[in-house]
């Protein structure tokens, strides 16, 4: 026993060192070194032999990157050394400036400067006590941040121990940001669930980190550079560069971008070189940090009650332009929200003629405070939107008119409602004209059916009364002498597979020569084909966003089984939660959406997935459990537990005298010896394939 024991332990340690070296290439250097699946099976190994041996966690355990529950709030810590905010400057004439400051408070000694690209996200300091992490702290006020260590553990470039023979405290500063896919991923996936989106990366990055739960914060995946090491409090080492190269060697993640500058006109150069370039990056910079190299330097310039003399941040000109606020238009999106749009007077920003900026919601409206004339500074930064950032309260004439959020829809006129504690206020009419512009937009859109000829305007021109023209042009009158009004091509997006019938409409409608129309009934053929997932994405059910449509596709397989599913059936889907199961569940019993599938069906618009026969199979494994273990040959283990479940079995975590099959694969665990044991039928994936036939 003594022997098996030692066995797991030496197990549990070559997999998280396994473990880590991946997580270092991935998370650290950006190049991969295993596959996703190998990666995975590394993962469930060791969580399969944690789970059989608890007493072998150790905090380090790579599985115990989100870990712990939702806490009710957090700890307060007092830094060692204060974490300071830095001095702006905005011109190279500010740098220069200070340069001489630096020079004569060194007073002849000679020093260097260091220029770093400044990170637009949040300070966190992360202390390590016997190479340990111990804490995760933010900066707080700079004297007393608060503790969020489980947050700080799911940014997976974080080590959680660092090698070292060094006994005093470690402490390693940085920022934490969002890369700009992950922000746009958040903000995507935001704007599906009708949650607020983020104005930019620093928000949702500050936000994530202040969350309660370890698992929200893990899904936004946070990253890290690290800028400053100190141990006990201390600067770590003479200089700031060799703190940079401690750091890169022991595995923590520091931007690799930095110059050492002889003098600041090196600095100069090295600013406007990013100042372009920054265009590049996957993150948001808004600056060049500047350090005196030498520490013994930096203490004799000492610090400010607020920034230390010996570091100064240069921002890079803004993105920022100010103008007039004509108007707010409110838009209606495909799920009723909606959203106040700024009209502005056009302005040049940053390349671009900026006319429109997002008002996101009726709250961030009040927060803004603006009024019709105001002037308003606007900013665009990376590929975002442009927002409206502040009013220029200094520019008023008194004349400006207050906004009244609508009470009504703009396009319907139906009234509108804004739930008690939700942000986002909506149109609830199921017929309302905008929400089936915008559901057009979003059914033939890229990731959905991807019919790419159905733009704005066509979808504006389908979904309009037509008046009725002869071969000259010319409006058609009725007895009493007005124009005849004939209905719009388009109410549902069951329609679209209508039009193949109706070329001489399309021709009729603007911009639409012979080779568009052709273009456009071919692609709406195609768009048959899209597959159950696209198609049920695409559908824009509120909640489901692309990765629930793919796992509603493969748990349900065809159309007619998802829509004949119970609300608390769906929810028992992997996943797939109470809130969701309820949308789903009330899309397909509202008036004439039933219909609108079969109509859709009718049309050829394929409604099952290629396992779908699957779901016909007998019930082969009626009443049989099955546990799996190991790597199988060529399904993943979902896929697995899917063909199984499909065919009546049920899938347990772990073996016992009641289990029928362990399904093993490659590098089983303890399951296997425990199936022998108890002497339980073992199968392979072949096998199982083959008893499901
Ligand atoms: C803040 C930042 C620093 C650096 C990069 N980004 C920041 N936001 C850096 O040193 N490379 S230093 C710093 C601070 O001291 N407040």
């Amino acid at each position: 026993m003594a022997g098996k024991a030692k066995n797991i332990e030496q197990e549990i340690a070559e997999l998280r060192q396994k473990i880590n070296q991946h997580d270092y290439s991935y998370y650290v250097l950006n190049s991969p070194t295993v596959a996703d699946v190998e990666y995975d099976a590394l993962m469930r190994r060791l969580k399969d032999l944690e789970t059989e041996q608890p007493e072998l966690i150790t905090p380090d355990s790579p599985t115990q990157r989100v870990s712990g529950q939702p806490s009710e709030g957090f700890e307060e810590y007092f830094h060692k050394r204060p974490m300071m905010s830095l001095d702006n400057s905005y011109s190279v004439e500010d740098l220069r400036d200070w340069a001489r400051r630096c020079e004569k408070l060194a007073e002849g000694r000679s020093f260097d400067f260091v220029a770093e690209l400044k990170i637009d996200g949040l300070s966190l300091s992360l202390i390590y006590e016997n190479g340990l992490l111990a804490r995760g702290v933010t900066r707080g006020d700079g004297t007393r941040g608060e503790v969020v260590t489980a947050n700080a553990k799911t940014i997976r470039s974080v080590p959680l121990r660092i090698e070292t023979d060094r006994t005093e405290e470690i402490e390693v500063r940085g920022e934490v940001y969002l890369p700009h896919e992950a922000f746009e991923r958040v903000n995507r996936e935001r704007a599906e669930q009708e949650l607020p989106t983020f104005a930019n990366p620093r928000n949702a990055a500050s936000g994530a980190m202040r969350q309660l739960d370890p698992q929200a914060v893990a899904d936004r995946h946070l990253d890290i550079f690290c800028y400053q090491l100190l141990f006990n409090g201390e600067p770590a080492f003479a200089t700031h560069l060799e703190s940079l190269d401690w750091m890169v060697a022991r595995g923590l993640k520091v931007n690799q971008h930095r110059k050492l500058c002889r003098d600041i006109e090196e600095v100069i150069e090295y600013c406007n070189e990013w100042d372009t370039k920054r265009d590049g990056l996957n993150y948001e910079t808004d600056g060049i940090v500047i350090k005196v190299n030498q520490v013994a330097i930096q203490d004799e310039l000492g610090t400010t009650a607020k920034a230390p003399r010996w570091a100064i941040a240069y921002k890079f000109p803004a993105r920022q332009a100010s103008t007039q606020l004509m108007d707010v238009i409110y838009q209606v999106g495909r799920t009723g929200a909606v959203t106040p749009v700024a009209v502005l007077d056009p302005v040049q920003l940053a390349g671009t003629t900026v006319s429109r900026a997002s008002l996101h919601n009726s709250e961030e409206m009040l927060r803004l405070g603006v009024k019709r004339g105001d002037f308003v500074f606007i900013e665009k930064s990376g590929e975002i939107i442009p927002q409206v950032v502040k009013v220029i309260t200094e520019r008023r004439t008194g004349n400006e008119i207050d906004f009244e959020f609508p009470t009504h829809c703009p396009v319907c006129q139906t009234s509108l409602i804004k739930p008690e504690g939700e942000a986002v206020t909506r149109c609830p009419n199921l017929q309302c004209a905008a929400k089936l512009r915008a559901g057009l937009l979003h059914f033939s859109a890229r990731r959905a059916m991807r019919i790419e000829g159905l733009g704005e305007a066509l979808v504006d021109q389908l979904t309009s009364p037509r008046t009725q023209r002869d071969k000259k042009g010319d409006a058609v009158l009725d007895e009493t002498g007005s124009p005849i009004v004939l209905p719009p091509l388009v109410a549902n997006v069951a329609d679209l597979y209508l039009l193949a019938e109706k070329r001489d409409d399309l021709l009729a409608l603007e911009r639409m020569g012979g080779k568009s129309v052709d273009n456009l009934l071919a692609q709406i053929e195609t768009s048959k084909e899209a597959g159950l997932a696209r198609l049920i994405y695409g559908l824009g059910i509120r909640h489901v966003g692309e990765r629930t449509a793919v796992i509603l596709a493969n748990q349900y397989g065809s159309m007619e089984s998802l829509a004949a599913a119970s609300a608390e059936e769906l929810a028992n889907v992997f996943e797939v939660g109470a809130v969701v199961a309820a949308s789903i569940f009330d899309w397909f019993n509202q008036p004439g959406n039933q219909e609108l599938i079969q109509r859709l069906k009718s049309a050829g618009v394929k409604m099952e997935t290629a396992q779908a026969a699957t779901e016909s199979a007998p019930k082969v494994f009626e009443g049989k459990t099955f546990v799996i273990t190991g790597t199988l040959p060529t399904m993943k283990r979902d896929d697995a537990k899917l063909f199984i479940e499909m065919r009546g079995g049920r899938v347990s975590g772990s073996v016992s005298k009641k289990t029928d099959f362990v399904l093993a694969g490659a590098d089983p665990g303890s399951k296997l010896t425990k199936a022998e044991e108890l002497g339980v039928k073992v199968i392979d994936e072949e096998e199982m394939l083959r008893l499901g036939q």
